[in-house]
């Protein structure tokens, strides 16, 4: 009989998911741990047909939290060198709170956890059951905003920084090129590992990971440590992608402790720190001139004028006005959104930077689709969310479950648009929400 596409999402989620260590790996090979935004986004997925599975997700993600409440964005639960950079080159245990039980990197990710919470709930059946899990692990997860905004914001603005292009999630955006023209690394000597699982044409350069490795070097050389981040590192951005994952997830905290009951202090600082990072997102991070948000280059105080789909991202946390999204909305159909484009490429299309097939400087990724699907539903932007939806289900479908796709139509005649890691468990995850 043949499988329906849910059918083979399932398996894919099923296959990824390592009994061992209760926790899913995004897919074979190149990406064999746990990873903080991924296992979020897998957890929404599972919620809708094996809640345990969920729940286990999620509990083993935040068992690795350290105990200033940072979540670190690679656990590595197994030993395997089948990925550089692994354990022995981050050495989380450079930084005194480090969790001693897990080894992990000593940077992080978007946060989507508490925004996942949430959705858990939505989808369960039982929300007695769901509302009793949650409640175990929801004040981790609100530590894990307070680490953000008592350290990762050292002007106070509500707006937190990254230190790193890995914690944006987006790794090799274009965006990033502004910063490393700053930047002058050694050349390291290293083995790649990622090149052997996947075709060097679909992933960063070797100069690229010069500069992803330094950045590594200088947190390390001063154990880890917050302040000496920002005061040292070259690379220190606030990203409207990032803040908006934690205002999201700051929303999701404040509705599901009013449903647990009983949490009226957190309640109250959860929304003085949502009031003053909507405030600040949208005086800073929205450009005028483009229509759209762009990120902010704390280390050289200057905006990065560049469309991306992190562009967009604040439609899912409800951060611009309906002005201000209207305005967006039109840009991202003139410069993404034309026939031949399947929306939305991870980069503008109409830039010269812009490259279809290489990992996070064009291609569609489905975990940011997703974020627009819902984006553009919440403000009522329906039918461009069903074109959303459509284009999601269709280049999965005729492709395969793969971690990115050509943004280009005419790259899908002979189904092989598909590109990086096949069987990639957000995309499974994230369209058994869509068909749901
Ligand atoms: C580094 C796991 C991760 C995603 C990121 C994606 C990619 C890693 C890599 O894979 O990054 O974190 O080695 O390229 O860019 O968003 O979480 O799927």
């Amino acid at each position: 009989m043949k499988k329906t596409l849910q059918q083979k999402a399932e398996h894919i989620l099923d296959s990824n998911f390592k009994t061992e260590g209760e926790f899913t790996i995004p897919c074979e090979n190149l990406y064999p741990f746990q990873w903080f935004w991924d296992s979020g986004l897998i957890a929404i997925g599972f919620a809708h047909y094996d809640m345990q599975k969920a729940e286990k997700e999620i509990k083993t993600l935040l068992k690795a939290q350290w105990s200033n409440g940072f979540i670190p964005h690679i656990i590595f639960h197994t030993e395997t060198d089948s990925y550089f950079p692994g354990a022995n080159f981050h050495r989380s245990d450079l930084h005194p709170e480090s969790n001693p039980k897990y080894k992990s990197t000593g940077m992080t990710q978007p946060p989507v956890t508490g925004f996942v919470l949430k959705e858990i709930y939505r989808i369960s059946e039982d929300k007695g059951a769901t509302l009793k899990f949650i409640e175990s692990q929801i004040d981790k997860v609100y530590d894990n905003h307070r680490y953000f905004y008592e350290n990762r914001d050292p002007q106070n603005e509500g707006l937190v920084y990254i230190y790193h292009n890995w914690e944006s999630g987006t790794d090799n955006s274009p965006i990033w090129d502004d910063i490393w023209k700053t930047m002058n690394p050694p050349e390291y000597d290293f083995e790649r590992r990622d090149t052997t699982h996947v075709d060097p044409e679909e992933r960063p350069s070797k100069r690229e990971y010069d500069h992803y490795l330094h950045i590594i070097e200088i947190a390390k050389a001063n154990n880890y440590n917050d302040e000496k981040i920002a005061e040292l590192s070259p690379f220190l951005v606030q990203d409207p992608l990032f803040n908006a994952m934690l205002i999201k997830s700051n929303e999701s905290l404040i509705e599901l402790y009013k449903l647990i009951g009983g949490h009226e202090n957190k309640i109250k600082q959860l929304k003085k720190w949502q009031q003053k990072s909507i405030t600040s997102f949208n005086d800073k991070l929205f450009d005028e001139e483009l229509g759209a948000y762009v990120h902010y280059d704390l280390r050289n105080e200057r905006a990065l004028k560049h469309l991306s789909s992190s562009s967009f991202a604040p439609l899912f946390a409800n951060i611009p006005d309906t002005e201000k999204a209207e305005t967006m909305v039109k840009v991202m159909m003139e410069k993404f959104g034309n026939e031949n484009q399947y929306l939305c490429a991870s980069f503008d299309p109409t830039s010269e930077r812009f490259n279809p097939k290489k990992y996070w400087r064009g291609p569609v990724w489905v975990n940011l689709n997703w974020m627009l699907y819902n984006g553009l539903k919440q403000y009522g932007f329906n039918d461009i969310a069903e074109r959303v939806k459509t284009d999601t289900i269709t280049i999965i479908e005729n492709n395969g479950f793969y971690e990115y796709f050509d943004s280009r139509k005419e790259m899908h005649k002979d189904n092989k648009a598909g590109y990086g890691g096949n069987n990639f468990s957000w995309t499974a995850a994230l369209l058994i929400d869509l068909l749901n």
